[in-house]
């Protein structure tokens, strides 16, 4: 019996206090009112979410699976056997089952959420899929994990699954300091395998984000039921709108929630007003070019070793190695290391 089933590390263990409370005050509190997305995330929002991967409009999760069927035999050789794989913010593990039936070997499957509900579910089943894997999955907020849970056999390496360009929720400097985070826990001889939704024209981004059939409208008010269930406040939904325009100067989609009339909502004893027009903002998804990408990953201490993406440059899968700290010229030149083809070439 594969030992995953014996480990669900969270139940049973009270469920800490994840701050939303303290968060969401902070949050609308500030000038420009922000309720951090991983609050979105909840069952609800998880499977309002998994609803958004499979919307016609919504490119991403179906480009990002693609690229991976199409290239996994160099995927699997890039990352090599007997790797430890650590996936950040698992999710439904949709993506993952397909590499982990390609990678020879393995030392162990790390996967790592926020929901231990969806971490639960991906894991039993992933468990009878690979009755042979080590799995030891961690319910936790990936931006707190201090050290990667270890496996019986020694990993040869640890290599970082990130996919859904997830990085994307990170603010540039966030981004650069969770990658660098990333590359720490990774080690030397690490790699990081991502997911990164690249720069586009704004139609097709905003189509994506604000689709026909209003499920992520759905998503983003989500939040706000989300805070009168859990919090007691009295946000009337009606009152608000989702948006989500594309932000050039950032580079950045912003999810928002647009208050439709001027209004005051009650949270945690405290009133928060909102004149007609002003926003929560409750996500940024930033879009990047290969270049763009390859020197935030040089500054956390990453080089790009290989691009793989769709032909028509929606998405990119990036193989990322840990930098090797002896200095050397080379390494200048951010991810230039002449194994990756031709689109490096119509950048460089
Ligand atoms: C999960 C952050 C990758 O930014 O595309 C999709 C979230 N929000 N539609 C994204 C999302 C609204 C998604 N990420």
């Amino acid at each position: 019996m594969n030992d995953a089933l014996l480990l669900p590390r969270s139940s049973g263990r009270p469920r800490l206090p994840d701050g939303f409370l303290s968060e969401a005050v902070a949050g609308l509190s500030r000038p420009q009112k922000m309720l951090p997305c991983k609050f979105l995330y909840d069952e609800d929002g998880s499977r309002l979410f998994n609803q958004i991967c499979e919307l016609e409009e919504y490119y991403p999760t179906r480009t990002e699976n693609q690229i991976l069927r199409d290239n996994i035999n160099e995927i699997a050789n890039l990352i090599g056997s007997e790797c430890r794989l650590v996936e950040f913010g698992s999710g439904s593990g949709i993506k993952t089952r397909h590499l982990l039936a390609h990678l020879p070997s393995m030392s162990g499957y790390i996967p790592i959420d926020i929901s231990g509900h969806q971490l639960l579910e991906s894991v039993v089943q992933l468990a009878s899929e690979f009755p042979g894997l080590e799995i030891n999955p961690l319910e936790a907020d990936y931006n707190e994990i201090a050290e990667i849970p270890n496996t019986k056999r020694k990993p040869k390496r640890t290599v970082a699954f990130f996919p859904g360009s997830t990085i994307g929720n990170f603010v540039p400097v966030a981004a650069i300091a969770f990658l660098r985070r990333i590359a720490l826990l990774c080690g030397s001889g690490g790699g990081l395998l991502i997911g990164v939704d690249r720069k586009k024209p704004r139609q097709i981004l905003e189509a994506a984000y604000n689709d026909r059939k209003g499920v992520t409208a759905k998503f983003n008010l989500g939040i706000l039921a989300r805070a009168n269930r859990e919090l007691g406040a009295d946000f009337d939904l009606s009152a608000f709108r989702h948006r989500a325009p594309y932000d050039e100067n950032h580079g950045r989609i912003e999810m928002r929630l647009v208050s439709q009339r001027a209004q005051s909502v009650r949270l945690d004893s405290q009133e928060f007003s909102f004149e007609e027009g002003e926003f929560i903002i409750t996500e940024h998804s930033y879009k990047y070019t290969l270049p763009g990408f390859a020197g935030l990953a040089l500054r956390a201490g990453f080089e790009l070793v290989r691009n793989w993406e769709d032909r028509n440059h929606l998405f990119s899968v990036l193989f990322l190695r840990v930098r090797d700290y002896e200095p050397s010229p080379r390494r200048t030149v951010p991810g230039c290391d002449g194994t990756s083809g031709r689109a490096w070439e119509a950048w460089w």
